[in-house]
Protein backbone atom coordinates (compact mmCIF):
# COMPACT_ATOMS: atom_id res chain seq x y z
CA UNK A 1 0.00 0.00 0.00
CA UNK A 2 1.39 3.84 -1.23
CA UNK A 3 1.12 6.35 2.27
CA UNK A 4 -0.20 8.64 0.75
CA UNK A 5 0.81 11.27 3.70
CA UNK A 6 3.15 13.67 2.57
CA UNK A 7 6.64 12.79 3.20
CA UNK A 8 7.60 15.71 5.28
CA UNK A 9 5.43 14.89 8.11
CA UNK A 10 5.90 11.08 7.99
CA UNK A 11 6.41 9.81 11.56
CA UNK A 12 7.80 6.76 12.90
CA UNK A 13 5.30 3.93 14.48
CA UNK A 14 4.84 4.78 17.74
CA UNK A 15 5.65 8.08 18.29
CA UNK A 16 3.81 11.33 18.78
CA UNK A 17 3.26 13.91 15.95
CA UNK A 18 4.52 17.39 17.52
CA UNK A 19 4.01 20.79 15.89
CA UNK A 20 7.71 21.11 14.41
CA UNK A 21 8.00 24.84 12.76
CA UNK A 22 10.28 23.57 10.09
CA UNK A 23 7.71 21.07 9.15
CA UNK A 24 5.38 23.60 8.76
CA UNK A 25 7.85 25.98 6.05
CA UNK A 26 7.91 22.13 4.50
CA UNK A 27 4.05 22.48 3.66
CA UNK A 28 5.12 24.91 0.63
CA UNK A 29 7.21 22.12 -0.64
CA UNK A 30 4.62 19.60 -0.09
CA UNK A 31 1.86 22.07 -2.15
CA UNK A 32 4.33 21.72 -5.04
CA UNK A 33 5.26 18.08 -4.96
CA UNK A 34 1.34 18.11 -5.59
CA UNK A 35 1.37 20.16 -8.50
CA UNK A 36 3.99 18.49 -9.80
CA UNK A 37 2.07 14.96 -9.88
CA UNK A 38 -0.52 16.96 -11.45
CA UNK A 39 0.96 18.03 -14.28
CA UNK A 40 2.33 14.80 -15.06
CA UNK A 41 0.20 12.13 -13.91
CA UNK A 42 1.12 9.39 -16.53
CA UNK A 43 4.53 9.20 -16.05
CA UNK A 44 5.80 7.32 -12.50
CA UNK A 45 8.00 9.32 -10.82
CA UNK A 46 11.36 7.82 -8.99
CA UNK A 47 13.28 10.07 -6.55
CA UNK A 48 16.56 8.27 -6.25
CA UNK A 49 18.97 9.08 -3.28
CA UNK A 50 21.90 8.62 -1.48
CA UNK A 51 25.09 9.54 0.55
CA UNK A 52 27.78 11.33 -2.40
CA UNK A 53 29.67 8.40 -4.50
CA UNK A 54 27.42 5.69 -3.52
CA UNK A 55 26.48 4.63 -7.34
CA UNK A 56 23.32 6.49 -8.17
CA UNK A 57 24.55 7.74 -11.90
CA UNK A 58 26.72 4.34 -12.40
CA UNK A 59 23.33 3.04 -11.34
CA UNK A 60 21.06 4.62 -13.83
CA UNK A 61 23.84 4.62 -16.94
CA UNK A 62 22.98 0.77 -16.31
CA UNK A 63 19.40 0.90 -15.95
CA UNK A 64 19.13 2.86 -19.14
CA UNK A 65 21.28 0.63 -21.40
CA UNK A 66 19.01 -2.25 -20.01
CA UNK A 67 15.43 -0.39 -20.24
CA UNK A 68 16.22 1.11 -23.36
CA UNK A 69 14.24 -1.36 -25.23
CA UNK A 70 11.57 -2.09 -22.72
CA UNK A 71 10.52 1.97 -21.50
CA UNK A 72 10.83 5.36 -22.26
CA UNK A 73 12.89 7.30 -19.45
CA UNK A 74 14.02 10.66 -18.63
CA UNK A 75 16.31 11.55 -15.62
CA UNK A 76 16.53 14.93 -13.76
CA UNK A 77 20.14 15.15 -11.97
CA UNK A 78 20.82 17.38 -9.01
CA UNK A 79 24.35 18.38 -8.00
CA UNK A 80 25.39 21.34 -5.93
CA UNK A 81 27.94 21.71 -8.91
CA UNK A 82 28.67 20.96 -12.19
CA UNK A 83 26.88 19.25 -15.61
CA UNK A 84 28.78 15.93 -15.24
CA UNK A 85 26.51 13.45 -14.16
CA UNK A 86 24.09 14.73 -16.90
CA UNK A 87 26.76 14.41 -19.23
CA UNK A 88 27.42 11.08 -18.11
CA UNK A 89 23.56 9.89 -18.87
CA UNK A 90 23.51 11.70 -22.30
CA UNK A 91 26.61 9.68 -23.14
CA UNK A 92 24.88 6.15 -22.87
CA UNK A 93 21.68 7.27 -24.89
CA UNK A 94 19.28 9.00 -21.45
CA UNK A 95 17.49 11.64 -21.70
CA UNK A 96 18.79 13.56 -19.06
CA UNK A 97 18.77 17.59 -17.75
CA UNK A 98 21.00 19.05 -15.16
CA UNK A 99 19.52 20.72 -12.33
CA UNK A 100 22.55 22.58 -10.70
CA UNK A 101 21.47 23.98 -7.32
CA UNK A 102 24.13 26.62 -6.94
CA UNK A 103 25.36 25.29 -3.15
CA UNK A 104 21.92 23.37 -2.00
CA UNK A 105 22.13 20.03 -0.74
CA UNK A 106 18.92 18.72 -1.57
CA UNK A 107 16.91 19.01 -4.70
CA UNK A 108 13.19 21.01 -3.59
CA UNK A 109 10.14 20.79 -5.33
CA UNK A 110 10.06 24.42 -7.20
CA UNK A 111 13.04 22.82 -8.81
CA UNK A 112 11.71 20.28 -10.38
CA UNK A 113 8.38 21.87 -11.21
CA UNK A 114 11.10 24.46 -13.49
CA UNK A 115 12.66 21.67 -14.60
CA UNK A 116 9.22 20.05 -16.38
CA UNK A 117 9.19 22.98 -18.72
CA UNK A 118 12.89 22.21 -19.56
CA UNK A 119 12.37 18.33 -20.56
CA UNK A 120 10.16 16.58 -22.95
CA UNK A 121 8.01 14.05 -21.29
CA UNK A 122 5.67 13.34 -23.83
CA UNK A 123 5.61 9.48 -24.33
CA UNK A 124 7.62 9.10 -21.10
CA UNK A 125 6.97 6.03 -18.81
CA UNK A 126 9.51 6.55 -16.28
CA UNK A 127 10.98 9.94 -15.03
CA UNK A 128 14.33 9.15 -13.02
CA UNK A 129 15.24 11.81 -9.99
CA UNK A 130 18.56 11.75 -8.87
CA UNK A 131 18.61 14.13 -5.81
CA UNK A 132 21.60 15.70 -4.80
CA UNK A 133 23.80 13.28 -2.59
CA UNK A 134 23.08 13.45 0.95
CA UNK A 135 21.45 11.21 3.67
CA UNK A 136 20.15 14.24 5.76
CA UNK A 137 18.35 17.13 3.66
CA UNK A 138 16.69 15.37 0.39
CA UNK A 139 14.60 13.46 3.13
CA UNK A 140 12.53 16.35 4.18
CA UNK A 141 11.75 17.52 0.44
CA UNK A 142 9.08 15.42 -1.47
CA UNK A 143 9.58 15.99 -4.79
CA UNK A 144 5.90 14.52 -6.18
CA UNK A 145 7.62 11.24 -6.78
CA UNK A 146 5.39 7.98 -6.53
CA UNK A 147 8.46 6.05 -4.61
CA UNK A 148 11.74 7.04 -3.07
CA UNK A 149 14.67 4.60 -3.51
CA UNK A 150 17.92 4.85 -1.08
CA UNK A 151 20.65 3.35 -2.22
CA UNK A 152 23.35 2.26 0.97
CA UNK A 153 26.77 1.73 -0.20
CA UNK A 154 28.48 -1.36 1.22
CA UNK A 155 31.47 0.90 1.87
CA UNK A 156 29.60 3.61 3.76
CA UNK A 157 29.07 1.13 6.83
CA UNK A 158 26.17 -1.00 7.68
CA UNK A 159 25.29 1.55 10.53
CA UNK A 160 23.57 4.34 8.35
CA UNK A 161 20.25 3.52 8.55
CA UNK A 162 19.89 4.13 12.66
CA UNK A 163 21.84 6.88 12.01
CA UNK A 164 20.22 8.70 9.28
CA UNK A 165 17.03 7.10 9.92
CA UNK A 166 14.27 9.51 8.01
CA UNK A 167 15.80 8.88 4.73
CA UNK A 168 15.16 5.23 5.22
CA UNK A 169 11.67 6.21 6.60
CA UNK A 170 10.84 8.25 3.94
CA UNK A 171 11.89 5.34 1.06
CA UNK A 172 9.92 2.56 -0.50
CA UNK A 173 13.33 0.66 -1.69
CA UNK A 174 16.58 0.57 -0.58
CA UNK A 175 19.31 -1.15 -2.60
CA UNK A 176 22.29 -2.10 -0.95
CA UNK A 177 24.32 -1.42 -3.78
CA UNK A 178 29.09 -1.90 -4.72
CA UNK A 179 27.27 -5.67 -3.05
CA UNK A 180 30.72 -7.22 -5.57
CA UNK A 181 32.65 -5.25 -2.29
CA UNK A 182 31.02 -7.53 0.20
CA UNK A 183 33.61 -10.09 0.48
CA UNK A 184 36.47 -7.09 1.39
CA UNK A 185 34.29 -4.57 3.99
CA UNK A 186 33.47 -5.18 7.12
CA UNK A 187 29.24 -4.94 6.17
CA UNK A 188 26.93 -7.01 7.47
CA UNK A 189 23.35 -6.66 4.84
CA UNK A 190 21.11 -8.45 7.30
CA UNK A 191 22.46 -5.86 10.17
CA UNK A 192 22.01 -3.06 7.89
CA UNK A 193 18.30 -4.28 6.53
CA UNK A 194 17.30 -5.01 9.92
CA UNK A 195 18.17 -1.22 11.50
CA UNK A 196 17.02 -0.20 8.42
CA UNK A 197 13.36 -2.64 8.80
CA UNK A 198 12.92 -1.29 12.43
CA UNK A 199 12.84 2.49 11.21
CA UNK A 200 10.37 1.24 8.49
CA UNK A 201 8.92 -2.36 8.42
CA UNK A 202 7.93 -1.69 4.76
CA UNK A 203 11.46 -1.01 3.15
CA UNK A 204 12.09 -3.57 0.62
CA UNK A 205 15.79 -4.18 -0.09
CA UNK A 206 17.55 -5.33 -3.11
CA UNK A 207 21.59 -6.16 -3.42
CA UNK A 208 22.67 -4.33 -6.32
CA UNK A 209 26.33 -4.68 -8.13
CA UNK A 210 26.94 -2.56 -11.65
CA UNK A 211 30.03 -4.23 -11.58
CA UNK A 212 29.05 -7.87 -11.25
CA UNK A 213 25.29 -7.14 -12.30
CA UNK A 214 24.24 -8.49 -9.65
CA UNK A 215 20.27 -7.41 -8.53
CA UNK A 216 20.06 -5.36 -11.68
CA UNK A 217 17.39 -7.16 -13.27
CA UNK A 218 15.51 -7.41 -10.21
CA UNK A 219 15.39 -3.63 -9.77
CA UNK A 220 14.76 -3.14 -13.24
CA UNK A 221 11.53 -5.68 -12.89
CA UNK A 222 11.04 -3.36 -9.76
CA UNK A 223 11.14 -0.14 -12.22
CA UNK A 224 8.73 -2.07 -15.06
CA UNK A 225 6.23 -3.44 -12.57
CA UNK A 226 5.52 -0.11 -10.39
CA UNK A 227 5.19 1.45 -14.13
CA UNK A 228 3.18 -0.91 -15.11
CA UNK A 229 1.04 -0.33 -11.61
CA UNK A 230 0.78 3.40 -12.24
CA UNK A 231 -0.59 3.03 -15.83
CA UNK A 232 -3.35 0.33 -14.65
CA UNK A 233 -3.99 3.12 -11.42
CA UNK A 234 -4.70 5.66 -14.40
CA UNK A 235 -7.17 3.46 -16.52
N1 LIG B 1 32.93 -1.53 -6.87
C1 LIG B 1 31.88 -0.84 -7.34
N2 LIG B 1 32.03 0.47 -7.62
C2 LIG B 1 30.95 1.13 -8.09
C3 LIG B 1 29.69 0.51 -8.30
N3 LIG B 1 28.82 1.44 -8.75
C4 LIG B 1 29.52 2.59 -8.84
N4 LIG B 1 30.80 2.43 -8.46
C5 LIG B 1 31.86 3.45 -8.41
O1 LIG B 1 31.56 4.37 -7.36
C6 LIG B 1 31.96 5.68 -7.72
C7 LIG B 1 30.81 6.65 -7.55
O2 LIG B 1 29.78 6.30 -8.46
P1 LIG B 1 28.66 7.33 -8.94
O3 LIG B 1 27.72 6.55 -9.80
O4 LIG B 1 29.27 8.55 -9.51
O5 LIG B 1 27.97 7.69 -7.55
P2 LIG B 1 26.91 8.86 -7.18
O6 LIG B 1 27.69 10.00 -6.64
O7 LIG B 1 26.02 8.25 -6.13
O8 LIG B 1 26.16 9.19 -8.44
C8 LIG B 1 32.47 5.60 -9.14
O9 LIG B 1 33.89 5.53 -9.11
C9 LIG B 1 31.88 4.31 -9.67
O10 LIG B 1 32.66 3.70 -10.67
C10 LIG B 1 29.58 -0.89 -8.00
O11 LIG B 1 28.53 -1.52 -8.14
N5 LIG B 1 30.71 -1.50 -7.52
MG1 LIG C 1 25.76 11.08 -9.37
Amino acid sequence: MIDTKPKSNRMPAGSVQCDNTTMNLLKANDFVAKAIKDKVPDVLIINICSSPGSGKTTLLQETGRRLKDRLSIAVLVGDPETERDAVRLRDVGINALQIVTGGMCHIEAQMIYQALDHIDLTQVDLLIIENVGNLVCPSAFDLGEDYRVTLLASTEGDDKPKKYPRMFLTSELMLVSKADLLPYVPFSVEAAVKDAREVNPDLSAIQVSTLTGEGIEEWCSWLEEKVKEKKARKQ
